[in-house]
């Protein structure tokens, strides 16, 4: 018998529970590494206190590793580790929230839309990273010129886009006579739940207008702000995991201690009761998006593209630069938090001084190329919304444009000492032409600030703006990346 976390000798319990138990009611579209060790780990707590029955059938969309993931999970009945890294020691937890995984390759978009069909599929939830949505990321609008949208719209009933399974899936269920059921999107976008009915409600309006009206009336589109450190998997990080666990496990997941999930309580069709697992749900959690949208992840962005330009491998490496931490924290407390319009007595201070804190961890080894990545998807709610705030109130916002400036130096694609970056983003192939084509800086800048999905028409307009991102830019080309942040203080 092959020996995996399901059958061997483990050092720590596995769930009192067997899989009978759970009841797929959430279909999650992207297990990756974060669905993992949140969403599905408070889900796993409420069935280690409660009589809860929630469980999870977990989708995949995309081919190669992801297809693997699932067949992983499927042959050690989806149970997996978690792996809580904190500075000092781990803790691990074997997870069984998760009642059955599928893909496209293994169970065909047939399987995927049934399951998501079924009356018992009260939610569908998404960690499908930013470019899942298929959106403008400058408006949060659908693009429907983006291929998999196109492609959804000429085969409706064998969909790619994660989009695309939740219109046809509500179409089923209308058709059906079933009712809706929630989406809940819990990626880092601004809004992320209104993000997600733009995008479901833009396709399904050019599908059908009375498909769309049907949706509008009996789905809703909760926003949560999600909040956990977790780095992509690496062998070392996996064989970590096993030499501690007793047995490899290849979905096991490494992550920082802190967890966090602010809810909307807006469900159409009833929902984990999670704040008795340590989630949070309220009225408006926008304010709380934003905050952490804009303290951490625009910080995060900045020492990415920075620690990176300066030759740090890891966002803890950074930190070891008292430069790098004191432009961080400057970043988030004289930058993004002045834009922010929280609920009395929200500590901001408090929330940079944790956030300083996480990001030095060393045990996570969270590696800056990671979080560089997607930059067109980022850029807008991580920095340009605070922009447009500081540009209109006159406001100092010199953080923010070294940020910008160090995202312009990172995507023309070779590092301070002439290496190639690989640069992973939807809009690659337009970031190399344009670095072909321009060879004079400010030119480069210009014809960055050109893509109108990323700075809209505004920011390339606003001399004030162009000025100072050149000026930024012309810097770290002359001084380099470690030399321009320690100029800043
Ligand atoms: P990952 O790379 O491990 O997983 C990404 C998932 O998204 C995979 O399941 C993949 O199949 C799916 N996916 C990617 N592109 C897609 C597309 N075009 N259509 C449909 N599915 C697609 O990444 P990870 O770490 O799980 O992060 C995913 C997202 O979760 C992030 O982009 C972010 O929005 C959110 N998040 C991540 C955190 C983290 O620390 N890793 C923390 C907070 C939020
Ligand atoms: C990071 C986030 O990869 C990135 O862009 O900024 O995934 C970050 O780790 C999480 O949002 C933390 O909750």
């Amino acid at each position: 018998m092959v020996q995996n976390v399901a059958n061997a000798t483990l050092s720590v319990a596995r769930p009192q529970w067997d899989n009978s138990r759970l009841v797929s009611r959430i279909v999650h579209l992207g297990c990756g590494a974060f669905h993992r060790a949140h969403q599905a780990l408070y889900t796993h707590r409420l069935l280690e206190t409660t009589d809860s029955d929630w469980g999870y059938c977990e989708v995949n969309l995309m081919p190669g590793n992801d297809a693997r993931l699932i067949q992983a999970l499927k042959d050690q009945n989806m149970l997996y580790t978690v792996a809580e890294r904190g500075a000092e020691s781990t803790a691990l937890k074997v997870i069984g929230s998760m009642k059955e995984a599928l893909h496209p390759e293994f169970d065909g978009c047939d399987g995927i839309l049934n399951a998501m069909a079924r009356p018992e599929t009260a939610i569908v939830s998404l960690t499908v990273t930013e470019k899942g949505y298929c959106i403008d990321a400058a408006s949060s609008q659908l693009d429907l010129n983006n291929s998999f949208i196109q492609h959804d719209l000429a085969h409706p009933q064998q969909p790619k886009s994660a989009i695309g399974y939740i219109v046809e899936a509500l179409a089923m269920r209308r058709e059906r006579g079933l009712p809706g059921f929630t989406v809940m999107s819990c990626d880092n976008l601004r809004e992320n739940g209104h993000a997600a009915k733009a995008a479901v409600l833009g396709l399904a309006q050019a599908r059908d207008p009375a498909l769309a009206a049907w949706i509008a009336g009996h789905v809703t589109f909760p926003c949560t702000m999600v909040d956990r450190i977790v780095p992509a998997v690496t062998e070392e990080s996996l064989q970590q995991v096993a030499d501690q666990l007793g047995v490899f496990d290849p979905c096991a997941i490494a992550c920082e201690p802190f967890i966090q999930w602010v809810i909307e309580d807006n469900f159409v069709n009833g929902r984990p009761d999670w704040d008795k697992a340590g989630a949070q749900f309220v009225a408006d959690v926008v304010p709380f998006e934003m905050m952490k949208l804009r303290m951490l992840n625009g910080s995060h962005s900045f020492l990415a593209y920075l620690g990176y330009l300066g030759g740090y491998e890891t966002i803890s490496d950074t930190m070891t630069n008292p430069a790098y931490r004191k432009a961080a924290r400057a970043l988030m407390l004289n930058e993004q938090a002045p834009t922010l319009s929280m609920p009395q007595g929200t500590d901001l201070v408090g929330y940079a001084d944790l956030l300083i804190e996480r990001y030095t961890n060393p045990s996570l080894r969270h590696r800056t190329w990671q979080i560089a990545m997607d930059g067109s998807q980022k850029l807008p709610q991580r920095m340009l919304d605070p922009v447009r705030i500081h540009l209109k109130n006159g406001d100092d916002f010199r953080h923010l444009t070294l940020g910008v400036a160090g995202w312009m130096r990172y995507v023309s694609g070779v590092d301070e000492q002439g290496n190639a970056i690989d640069v992973v983003d939807p809009l690659a192939a337009r970031y190399r032409e344009i670095h072909q084509q321009y060879q004079e800086p400010e030119a480069r800048v210009r014809a960055l600030l050109a893509i109108e999905t990323i700075f809209s028409k505004d920011l390339p307009a606003n001399a004030q703006f162009v000025a100072a991102v050149t000026h930024a830019y012309l810097d770290l080309l002359k001084n380099g990346a470690r030399a321009t942040v320690e100029a800043l203080a």
